[in-house]
């Protein structure tokens, strides 16, 4: 199976179980939570981190289809965060992936309500899972520090006391590690604690959240519209400092290429396990979507 196929299969496996952990049992007066929750997070985006969870986990020898699971509770996580980010009180964004943002559709209360929601049934999906109860709780440790006031919601609190200043570049590496890069590093830990090897991939992880961002900023600047589903030029609207800003678009390409490659070397010594984590870090290095 080539990279594209096997990314595919990876991509449908995480559909059908973000599926099953968002289906619920109809309620009138609920079923409105129910379908905002399901609006962001089922058939939406690419699925980066569950497939990540997969892979890391498969790299290290172990079994991919138990990481899915604890995977789709980060993807749950993931589109909580989305949600919120998009809120006129965040970043008023009107589109994501091509569609009418959730307080678009739902409101802005409802909006709120549905990351909440999201971002409570990742835990709950988390620990009605089959596994020994130790590897609950440390997923459970991984996902909660990754998203909250020391990974993904601190740096949404350093982006926001920033905003209209300049940020110093020690400053947006903390900011992009925590924002961005935590979750993505939570993902590859998760495969790596499902494959009883817990800190066995974290050079990948971090190399592969930073690089993520730096294509983002990127992509801000020359990505096209149509692709990404929504419009490029927000952070040159909202004066944000950026590594296109900081260091040139020619540098932030040096630098994204440089850490994707950090990241592939870091695997050597997983041989021919690691070959997808391999390809995927430069399918993301060279992502348009
Ligand atoms: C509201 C607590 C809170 C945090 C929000 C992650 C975040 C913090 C905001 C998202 C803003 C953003 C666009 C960050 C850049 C990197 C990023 C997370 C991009 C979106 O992730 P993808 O490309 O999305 O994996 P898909 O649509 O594929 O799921």
């Amino acid at each position: 199976m080539n990279f594209k196929e096997e990314l595919q299969n990876k991509q449908a496996a995480v559909n059908a179980m973000m599926e099953r952990a968002l289906t619920f049992i109809p309620d009138v007066n609920r079923d409105v939570i129910f379908e905002a929750m399901r609006y962001s997070a089922i058939d939406a985006g690419k699925r980066i981190r569950p497939v990540l969870a997969m892979a890391a986990a498969e790299a290290l020898s172990g079994d991919g289809e138990k990481a899915l699971p604890f995977g789709c509770s980060l993807e749950m996580i993931h589109c909580y965060s989305l949600i919120h980010d998009d809120l006129p009180a965040m970043d008023n964004d009107d589109l994501r992936r091509g569609k009418p943002t959730n307080h678009k559709v739902y409101g802005e209360g409802m909006a709120v309500l549905a990351g909440d929601a999201l971002l409570t049934h990742a835990f709950s999906w988390l620990f009605s899972q089959p596994a020994p109860p130790e590897q609950l709780v440390a997923i459970g440790k991984i996902l909660s520090d990754a998203a909250g006031v020391d990974g993904m919601l601190g740096g949404q609190v350093i982006d926001i006391a920033f905003e209209g200043k300049p940020v110093e570049e020690a400053t947006l590496y903390d900011l992009h590690r925590r924002k961005t890069g935590a979750l993505l590093l939570a993902a590859v830990q998760i495969g790596a604690v499902v494959a009883g090897k817990p800190d066995a991939l974290n050079i990948y992880g971090k190399n592969i959240g930073l690089a993520f961002q730096v294509q983002d900023d990127i992509l801000d600047v020359i990505g096209d519209e149509a692709l990404l589903g929504k419009p490029i030029g927000s952070d040159a609207k909202n004066q944000k400092t950026t590594f296109v800003t900081l260091y040139g678009l020619d540098g932030a390409k040096e630098l994204l290429h440089s850490i994707t490659e950090k990241a592939v070397d870091s695997l050597s010594p997983f041989g021919e396990k690691a070959a997808f984590l391999r390809e995927l870090a430069l399918y993301l290095e060279n992502r348009v979507l």
